[in-house]
């Protein structure tokens, strides 16, 4: 008998083939009662199945019921960010949240599989699984098993193929596709020198979950859902950007001029699907144009593009934003609501076309950013091409335009922030506690991290079918050893006192080798991890594994990984999918560079009793990217603003002395500052 897990997992498996078609290397096969199965795919492998699925007659399932879910082609690519298309989403999500418990949804996906989008249909699944409540044991498997084809070229997989074409009909041994560390160009152009980092598959997984649990225009709002797209986003910027300072690449540049050319091309060398179709590719200096796609309902001016920028902008140095009645809205946090400025900023700007104040006029300048850019080398279909990467949750961040777009985002949200007073001594403050010393350790050595390469293997016949061979994938990747924090604190107060330890990352010095000043340091702090500890009185001393960061996710789960999970209901597991989003621990460290490059740790003591959030009915705690992604069912556990305390300009003077560089922060005793070393080893770690 199957149990949850099983009954939906492979729902996700070979997404382009018949749903009749055996999977589990020939073990599973869902039966499709009253329908004849199709002879060519049940009987290919010759292993009789040992996991039957049957599926009834549903006379509940009629195409009508999809709404506008069958309009976007099979074969093609579907883009969140188009709102026709996230109009489909929400029909099919809307069809699947009817079900009942993981067999009705079994029974329902597999007769709608095949009748619309292959990425909608395990977008809507993976949707549906992380809201029901009753779903909550079942685990969703890894993109790059479900999709191989948006992490590795098209010309590797089709060299799998025609290797599985000439071998032996009786070999058993997996063919291998090597992929990387040298991705989509060659060193000419600079850009490609950090295209290891753009094209890793786990920050593009990590992207595309954060999308799927907090998606805008789904019928649905969250706590501090706008404030999470801001931060999530600002911090992906920070790391890129750090990344470039390792590589002596300048930071990245906004993309505040829509009317002269895109400078950096992008060739993603990846097709949508076994359809054929490819991505579509930009060529350099591409000048964007006005978006004409007719067949999606798409039309876009860049005038537009520029209006709501400058709306936007003068609600941000107004205060407060315009509603559809005329009535102003500060951009203020508001206690009644639980809404704070930054949410109702974000949701206008992203837009979330429901939550937006007024999306007529605020419009949509983020998701028709990435669209405009998408269709940069076809804007009006002239040429019937396809949309870039750069139009997918799951592949946008392989694109140099991706950062460009999102720094104009950022830098939107930034300009907002420098409107909000700066944090005052007391709410820096923590009295009665004091850092005394903190650091990492690395083994016997202190203060000296190490990066280098790693391998990952992932099935790509999961995804794919090669003539049902296996195929493995074994992705290169950038990786960091473990380390520890070790932080002595002295709890001068006579009690016990629970505080948060937040820590932050920086590289010391600018693009200009030259330390930096509170201001251009402040949005380079790299989130690194955050927890509380209950401090008794006199020394503590506190230490913490890097693998327990608060922004990553440790694991890419994988079919195997699922099928070997067993019945998938304990109570750890429960909160998995929400908490499977995070960065990933290999990405978690910048390169660093071979000779070492100074970083410098930021640490920082608050008050828990000040930060906790009340959730009724108990906290589900994960330890999986809560920072980054927030937790099921509760609200975001920090009360203070995302980003605390770099998001807000400096306090202007410090116990009475002026604030220049965030060294002047750490004369608070519950703040400390660590200069450390990251040496790249460009070799594969052990
Ligand atoms: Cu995540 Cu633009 O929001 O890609």
């Amino acid at each position: 008998m199957a149990n949850d897990q099983q009954r939906l997992l492979y729902l996700f498996e070979l997404p382009q083939e018949d749903i009749q078609a055996p999977r589990g290397g020939g073990s599973v096969l869902f039966k499709l009662e009253s329908d004849e199965a199709p002879p060519s795919v049940a009987t290919r492998v010759g292993v009789s199945p040992s996991v039957n699925l049957p599926v009834p007659e549903r006379k509940d399932v009629t195409l009508q019921d999809l709404g506008t879910a069958t309009s976007v082609p099979k074969g093609s690519a579907f883009s969140f960010f188009i709102a026709s298309h996230r109009k489909a989403a929400r029909d099919l999500c809307d069809f699947f949240m009817k079900t009942s418990g993981a067999e009705d949804l079994m029974q329902v996906a597999a007769r709608v599989h095949g009748k619309v989008n292959e990425t909608l249909f395990v977008y809507a699944i993976s949707f549906v699984i992380l809201r029901k409540k009753e779903l909550r044991s079942v685990r969703l498997p890894t993109m790059v098993e479900v999709f191989p084809s948006r992490f590795v070229p098209q010309e590797a997989l089709s060299k799998a193929q025609l290797q599985i074409n000439r071998m032996d009909p009786n070999q058993t041994e997996p063919v291998i596709i090597e992929h990387g560390p040298e991705f989509s160009g060659t060193h000419l152009k600079p850009e490609h020198r950090i295209s290891y980092w753009r094209e890793d598959y786990g920050i593009n997984v990590h992207h595309w979950h954060w999308h799927l649990i907090y998606p805008p225009a789904m019928g649905f709002d969250r706590d501090r859902k706008g404030e999470l797209f801001y931060y999530m986003h600002q911090q992906v910027i920070a790391r890129y950007d750090i990344e470039r300072l390792c590589l002596g690449l300048p930071r990245v540049e906004k993309l505040d001029n829509w009317r002269i050319p895109i400078e950096d091309g992008y060739f993603p060398k990846m097709t949508v699907s076994i359809s054929g179709r490819n991505w579509g590719s930009r060529q350099d200096n591409t000048l964007p144009k006005d978006l004409r796609r007719r067949e999606l309902g798409e039309f876009v001016d860049i005038t537009d593009m520029e209006i709501w920028r400058s709306r936007l902008l003068d609600a941000i140095h107004q205060g407060f934003m315009i509603d559809r009645n005329g009535d102003k809205v500060p951009l203020r946090d508001d206690v009644t609501s639980g809404k704070r400025g930054i949410d109702i900023l974000s949701e206008a700007l992203e837009a979330d076309a429901e939550l937006s104040v007024n999306f007529p006029y605020y419009g949509d300048l983020h998701n028709r950013g990435h669209d405009i850019l998408a269709f940069s080398h076809d804007p009006d279909n002239a040429h019937k091409e396809e949309m870039g990467v750069v139009g997918d949750l799951g592949t946008s961040l392989r694109d140099p335009v991706f950062f460009r777009l999102h720094k104009l985002v950022d830098d939107l949200f930034q300009e907002y922030k420098v409107t909000q007073p700066p944090y005052t001594e007391e709410e820096l403050f923590l009295p009665g506690v004091r850092i005394e010393w903190a650091g990492v350790v690395r083994g016997n050595e202190a203060d000296v991290l190490l990066t280098g390469w790693n391998t990952r293997e992932f099935e790509a016949s999961r995804g794919l079918d090669f003539s049902g061979k296996p195929v493995i994938l074994r992705l290169t990747h950038l990786d960091n050893k473990p380390f520890d924090y070790h932080i002595q604190i002295n709890n001068d107060l006579r009690e016990p006192k629970e505080v948060t330890v937040r820590i932050y990352l920086a590289p010391k010095f600018g693009d200009r080798e030259k330390e930096m000043d509170f201001m251009e340091q402040r949005i380079l702090w790299a989130e690194m991890d955050k927890f509380t500890v209950l401090l008794k009185p006199g020394k503590n001393h506190v230490t913490r594994s890097s693998k327990e960061s608060s922004i990553t996710n440790l694991e890419e789960l994988t079919f195997k990984d699922l099928e070997n999970s067993g019945p998938g209901n304990t109570s750890e597991q429960d909160a998995f999918n929400f908490c499977g989003c995070g960065w990933p621990q290999h990405m978690l460290l910048p390169r660093g560079r071979p000779e070492g490059m100074v970083f410098q740790l930021f640490f920082m003591l608050t008050d828990y009793a000040q930060d906790k959030v009340s959730n009724p009915g108990g906290v589900r705690r994960c330890a999986n990217g809560v920072s980054f992604c927030g937790m099921q069912d509760a609200k975001y556990p920090d009360a203070r603003p995302m980003g605390f305390p770099f998001d807000r300009r400096p306090a202007p003077l410090l116990q009475g002395l002026p604030v220049n560089t965030t060294a002047d922060y750490a004369r608070l005793g519950n703040a400390f500052m660590h200069d450390i070393t990251i040496k790249f080893l460009g070799e594969k770690l052990n």
